[in-house]
């Protein structure tokens, strides 16, 4: 075998990174499966759109301190979107801030993994976050704070495309484009769904991009499904300076799993008994393709 077909059999760096942050989505997906099975349903849909995005956060982007959760210099992650808890508490379990084993306590009277994010009962929950549309506000004083002391340190915030309906989002957006503050990235998980169904038709939001760039802010769009054009998208955002930067991110509720990305009622899901196991087999062999077709 010739020296050059060796080094296109070794894969690159980056095709290692990607490999890598495919496992640290599987296992976070794997967790948020385990998580509601503990209470039969749940925002599991949301936690299996987002796994992708908060394994390349958690796994690549942010600077934390694991055994140090309220590290001055840490970058701030803030869930505006309190019912996506169940897939923070993954991704902080992926992270070394909780351990795995307390993830079965999630939503059980006493646990500090409550069903909606609180801040005073979780590690690494940086924000009570149930009252959709006051993410981005909380971000934008952070953020001004953080420079006012000089830090290094970002904010970013999970926020939804739901929260797009809320004025206050908007009112946000303003502000972090007028302070200039280039340490705010904004994560808007656009699914294309909320409570009472499609977003077209609850609110039409699009064209999303648009409106971010029309509020001063650098704003990419992105499949928040793929996590090689996440990572560039990140490291995008990253180098810019000078204003607010957003990443619209499409994904697709339920992701990994067939099963529930077909499921008729998405926003709150009932998983029955029997099919939690399906499942996890289903999304083993979701994760064995796809790092297949990656290889
Ligand atoms: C200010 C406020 N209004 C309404 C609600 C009720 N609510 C909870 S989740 C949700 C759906 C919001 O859309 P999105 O977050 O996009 O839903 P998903 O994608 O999770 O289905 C609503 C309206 C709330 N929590 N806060
Ligand atoms: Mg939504």
């Amino acid at each position: 075998m010739s020296s050059s077909t060796d080094s296109t059999l070794t894969p690159s760096p980056t095709a290692q990174r990607i490999s890598a942050l495919h496992d640290a989505a599987y296992r976070i997906r794997r967790h948020a499966l385990d998580m509601g099975e503990v209470q039969g349903q749940g925002y599991i849909g949301q936690a299996l759109g987002v796994a992708d995005i908060l394994a390349v956060a958690y796994k690549d982007v942010l600077n934390y301190r694991p055994e140090e959760p309220d590290w001055a210099e840490r970058d701030r992650f803030l869930l505006s979107i309190g019912h996506y808890a169940i897939a923070l508490y993954a991704a902080l379990a992926e992270a070394g801030i909780l351990d795995v084993e307390e993830l079965s306590t999630y939503g059980s009277d006493d646990s500090r993994l409550p069903m909606s994010g609180m801040a005073s009962y979780t590690p690494g929950m940086e924000i009570s976050g149930g009252s959709l549309g006051h993410g981005l506000g909380v971000a934008a004083g952070m953020a001004l704070g953080l420079r006012h002391q000089g830090s290094r340190a970002r904010v970013y915030n999970l926020l939804s495309d739901g929260e797009l309906d809320e004025g206050s989002t908007w009112e946000a957006a303003l502000a972090c484009a007028h302070h200039g503050l280039d340490n705010v990235t904004a994560l808007v998980d656009v699914n294309a769904l909320q409570a009472d169904g499609p977003t077209t038709g609850v609110l039409r939001t699009e064209p999303v991009t648009d409106k971010w760039e029309a509020f001063g802010w650098h704003a990419v769009r992105v499949d928040g499904n793929d996590i090689g054009a996440l990572l560039t998208s990140f490291d995008a955002v990253r180098a810019h300076r000078g204003s607010p930067s957003v990443l619209v991110c499409d994904t697709r509720i339920g992701r990994g799993v067939p099963l529930l990305e077909t499921r008729e009622k998405a926003h709150f899901m009932r998983v029955e008994e029997h099919e939690w196991q399906l499942a996890r087999d289903q999304l083993a062999e979701n994760h064995r393709d796809r790092k297949e077709s990656h290889a």
